[in-house]
């Protein structure tokens, strides 16, 4: 008895501040690798294909995904069973209710566990019916005795709390040790995107990589439930690779050096991408702004981030004694408890930026 697991895929996900071009190519992305666990799950030949929750994004999906998804799960021989979680809850104008979907295909829209039996093992799935305040699915549960039962849901198992995602906390929460007085052997879960196994339970993690900064080898999960412990076998499809640099730009005196420099670490696929942090100091000749910066830098759709940490190298024990407007406008700067913060340190260059006579800097 073995099942394709996955989880999180957020089908048409924003990837807000990307750029619209970059966005774009990110949501194909996620739509290839959907497209490689289902094929991952035909060769394999799996008994069934369960999904926990988060599969599209119920704001921002598009009929387009709609078709996309109904005929992809269509090309399974087997049962695909469907958590709704909270970004893809269950409510009567959402996909999961309006969609024709594929004959294989089960929904699990009620927020109380129902069964359907596959190969043996009984597999009980629940599902959101709103984008947050789920409470804990499992109170008060307590599976008929008989076959091996398996819970499949999207829900924030509580001793993870502390390390996962911060905004996760609404969304049903619960505790491992209730899985087991409710009568389940074992859990099929969705929710946390930092892929997690115990013995007990599964969070596979979302299979296409959905921010910078994600760490550990995620994606769908082979889970042959036979043995008395289930055996796991993480299978990476993501089409995108995110990595991040750090790059130090003290002595760029102009702005193509600085381009330049930053260009080095910009990798050449197109399905990489990096998030650069910029540090040290500014010459005061360089004079691009960020936003400029990063259009330079994506070259229309190349997946690049910047974190500006770089500071303009500025004499401020000078500044302040100069007799003029500038020596009042930086000490009355360096006189605010927040002098250090990103805001003041913008307002700061761009304000001696227009004391000059410069167009302002916009870092
Ligand atoms: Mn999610």
């Amino acid at each position: 008895m073995r099942i394709l697991h996955l989880a999180d895929v957020h089908l048409d996900a924003a990837f807000a501040g990307l750029g619209a071009a970059v966005a774009g190519r990110r949501r194909e992305g996620i739509r290839a690798a959907f497209q490689r666990s289902v094929e991952l799950a035909m060769a394999e030949q799996v008994d069934a294909v369960t999904i926990a929750g988060d599969l599209y994004e119920d704001e921002r999906v598009r009929q387009d995904t709609a078709e996309f998804l109904r005929q992809q799960l269509g090309r399974l021989q087997c049962p695909v069973l469907i958590a709704p979680g909270n970004h893809d809850y269950w409510h009567p104008g959402s996909l999961y209710a309006t969609l024709a979907w594929p004959e294989n295909v089960t929904i699990f829209s009620e927020p109380s566990f129902t069964p359907v039996v596959v190969g043996g093992v009984r597999i009980f799935g629940a599902g959101h019916r709103q984008p947050k305040g789920t409470q804990n699915l499992l109170s008060g549960v307590k599976v008929p005795k008989g076959e091996r039962a398996v819970a499949l849901f999207h829900g924030s198992e509580r001793a993870q709390m502390a390390w996962q995602e911060s905004g996760k906390e609404d969304h049903a929460p619960f505790s491992e040790d209730e899985l087991g007085r409710a009568g389940f052997a074992y859990a099929l879960l969705g929710h946390f995107h930092t892929p997690r196994q115990t013995q007990h339970l599964v969070y596979p993690g979302n299979p296409e990589p959905l921010t910078f900064g994600e760490v550990g080898e995620r994606g769908p999960v082979l889970v042959d439930l036979e043995p008395s412990h289930p055996k796991l076998e993480t299978r990476p499809v993501a089409s995108y690779h995110l990595e991040d640099q750090e790059v130090d730009v003290t002595g760029c005196q102009h702005s193509e050096a600085l381009v330049e420099k930053l260009e080095a670490v910009v990798p050449a696929s197109p399905t990489e991408g990096v998030r650069i942090k910029v540090v040290g100091d500014l010459a005061p000749g360089v004079r691009i702004g960020t936003t400029d910066l990063l259009a330079r830098l994506r070259r229309g759709d190349r997946c690049v981030e910047l974190v500006m940490e770089a500071r303009p190298a500025l004499d401020l024990e000078s500044l302040r004694q100069a007799p003029d407007a500038r020596g009042q406008f930086v000490r009355a700067l360096m006189a605010r408890p927040d002098f250090e913060g990103e805001l003041v340190q913008a307002a700061l260059v761009a304000g001696l930026d227009a004391l000059r006579g410069e167009e302002p800097r916009l870092l």
